[in-house]
């Protein structure tokens, strides 16, 4: 083995294991580059706020937040889409997924003050659902509805954003049933508690329903951006 082939190699072998332990990858011309959390904290989005909110510290791995879990079987799961709609509708994991399933590197922000960047999620957007459903202008909020009555709030315009799916995969593998297994909502620009695990159907409806936390003190709209952590 060659110098370089020595140094390729060691390369290689810390790829995959700052991979798996979730470090952000960028990848850019000439190369691929990892980003501490100190670096991503002066790393800017697109659209000019910064990668790391405020009072935010960045973690390596999804950590489980508990809630009541649902049945994590995918031949158990019925997903409703429903409301102010015009074809309401209910699918089947596998109807899911046939609907053709998008990956997208996305940043997930949790209340408690962590902060998971990169992980790349699998699933459906949202705004495609919505889409089949045929929502009517009518329709200002969404209402992500999940096992034991768990719900959460999020406006219209904000449901329906590109980056907002329901999403079974995670980092190419399926969600452990603690990350709501099989399916659950993302909402990656809004607080982690608005993402809800073990999804059971999206509401369309006119008039706003706090939801879970929101009626426990949380803050109705959840910016990680403005800490809108308490309502
Ligand atoms: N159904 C359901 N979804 C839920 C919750 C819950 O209790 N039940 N907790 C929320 C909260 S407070 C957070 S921070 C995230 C945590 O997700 P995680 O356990 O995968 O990290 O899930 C959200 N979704
Ligand atoms: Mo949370």
């Amino acid at each position: 083995m060659t110098d370089a082939d020595l140094r390729q190699s060691i390369a290689r072998r810390e790829f995959l294991l700052r991979a798996s332990a979730g470090t952000v990858i960028t990848a850019m011309a000439g190369g691929l580059y990892f980003l501490s959390g100190r670096e991503a904290q002066a790393e800017s989005r697109t659209d000019g706020r910064p990668r790391v909110p405020p009072g935010q510290r960045v973690i390596e791995a999804l950590k489980p937040m508990g809630g009541e879990p649902g049945d994590p079987a995918a031949s158990a799961f019925r997903l409703r889409v429903h409301g102010e709609v015009e074809s309401p509708f209910e699918l089947t994991f596998a109807e899911l997924v046939a609907l053709g399933a998008v990956e997208q590197s996305l940043d997930v922000h949790c209340v408690t003050g962590w902060t998971l960047l990169g992980g790349l999620w699998k699933g459906v957007r949202v705004k495609d659902l919505a889409a089949k459903a045929g929502v009517k202008d009518s329709a200002r909020h969404v209402i992500f509805e999940a096992a034991h009555g768990y719900t959460s709030n999020v406006r219209r315009d904000e449901a329906l954003a590109d980056d907002v799916m329901v999403t079974w995969e995670l980092n190419g593998k399926r969600l452990a049933r603690p990350h709501g297994a099989p399916v659950r909502a993302l909402v990656p620009d809004l607080y982690f508690w608005k993402s809800s695990k073990w999804l059971t159907g999206i509401k369309f409806v006119r008039r706003d329903e706090p939801g879970f936390w929101e009626t426990r003190g949380y803050h109705n709209h959840a910016d990680p951006w403005k800490e809108e952590r308490y309502g």
